[in-house]
């Protein structure tokens, strides 16, 4: 075996992509749980300049051209503004596709493997947890910003790049599907896991019925808020670029600010192997709301959706810990995990946040009641 960390298939796939230059390394970037991601760096006249290439996971993304297509649509958008607002200079604003030399905005290797290349983001880095107030404010204000861009996306609605993916009732209905299948034998084991979830099969349907009734309403929004999806520049720590838009698509913005919660409000990683060191922190909370009103978006939610934006927090946690359950039910099928009780970990983690929410909903509610007084 080869001992090179990049398959084949991506040194396959560069002449399709009408790059200048010629590669001079490859390595797996970022810690994204879906798809595969290379920073590829090219010889250029006398320097180099680098790409990301990624092989966009079609067992999960089941139609990758549609997927392709909202992106392509997404991000011309956005670049469009940006441009209007701050010219040229606002280039790293937003992911920019390279497309293939016949036009189209991936390639398929020999295997059928989706491929596509962005521009890399210079000057910029990601984080897998927030560590301050600063940072909190900044992902939101980001994610809000990013939202109320799309509100006027032309060309009809955008593609549903995984169906349901947000509904949580239909989550719920998955999981019990791999409770019932049992399917890797490890019911047993996560019998208490199991009963957390059925205790809480109520909150599934709370913003469902809410969205039903119409007091909520359906946007364009990004559905995977997690911190690591927007870039933050090396030497302000401001936001760069919102990134990872194959989850774009219609949505409710409290799944946004619920997943933002979920990531940018807690005090342990997702896989924390020791679910007791998880809990909500109230001060990030704060400060993730107040990020969240004071963008662009915060005008446009009305006094319901405001309400809500705790609970949005803890049906997120809820509904991921259902996924990592499931999947672990299911024997790993979904995420990447890097040991055989990856997901129960992540499972427990979420599920302690759940209860850190409950726990917090009366500060929750008054800290969320202070921010939209100010
Ligand atoms: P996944 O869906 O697997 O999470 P992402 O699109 O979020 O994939 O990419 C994974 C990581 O790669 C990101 O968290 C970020 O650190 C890095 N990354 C992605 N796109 C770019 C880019 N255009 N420039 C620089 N870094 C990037
Ligand atoms: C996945 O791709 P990534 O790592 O940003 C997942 C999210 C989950 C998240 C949990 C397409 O996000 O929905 O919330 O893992 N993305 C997809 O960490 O399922
Ligand atoms: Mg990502």
């Amino acid at each position: 075996m080869s001992s090179t960390p990049v398959p084949p298939e991506l040194h396959a796939v560069i002449p399709d992509f009408p790059l200048p230059g010629r590669l001079v390394s490859a390595a797996p970037h970022g810690s994204g749980h879906i798809n595969e991601t290379y920073a590829a760096v090219f010889a250029e006249g006398a320097g180099t300049r680098r790409y990301i290439f990624q092989k966009v996971n079609h067992r999960i993304f089941k139609n990758v051209p549609g997927l392709m297509d909202n992106v392509r649509r997404v991000t011309a958008h956005i670049a469009t503004k940006v441009r209007a607002a701050s010219g040229e200079a606002a280039a790293r604003r937003v992911l920019t596709l390279l497309p293939v030399r016949d036009g189209r905005a991936f390639t398929q290797d020999a295997a059928g493997g989706y491929w596509r290349v962005y521009d890399f983001i210079e000057g910029a880095h990601t984080v897998d947890r927030v560590t301050n107030e600063a940072q909190a404010r900044e992902a939101a204000a980001a994610f809000g910003e990013f939202q109320a861009q799309l509100a006027d996306l032309p060309g009809g609605r955008l593609f549903e790049t995984i169906p349901n993916f947000h509904h949580t009732r239909s989550r719920f209905e998955n999981f019990r599907r791999a409770v019932a299948e049992n399917a890797a034998g490890r019911k047993a084991e996560v019998a208490a896991e199991i009963d957390f979830a059925f205790s809480r099969e109520a909150d599934a349907d709370v913003l469902l019925n809410l969205l039903a009734r119409g007091e909520v309403s359906e946007r364009v929004t990004h559905n995977d808020t997690k911190i690591n999806n927007v870039m933050l520049d090396d030497t302000t720590g401001r936001t760069v670029a919102v990134i990872d838009l194959d989850t774009i698509m219609p949505g409710l913005p409290l799944y946004d600010f619920g997943e933002m919660v979920r990531t940018s409000a807690s005090s342990t990683a997702e896989d924390d192997p020791d679910a007791g060191n998880m809990r909500v922190l109230l001060p990030l909370f704060r400060a993730l709301v107040e990020g969240y009103l004071a963008s662009a978006v915060g005008g446009v939610l009305n006094a319901t959706e405001r309400a809500h934006l705790g609970f949005a927090g803890k049906l997120m946690t809820y509904e991921n810990g259902l996924r990592f359950l499931s999947d672990y039910l299911q024997g790993d099928i979904y995420y990447k995990i890097k040991h055989p009780r990856h997901n129960l970990d992540r499972c427990r983690t979420q599920f302690a946040l759940v209860r850190s929410i409950e726990a917090s909903q009366d500060a929750m509610t008054r800290i969320i009641a202070a921010a939209v007084r100010t």
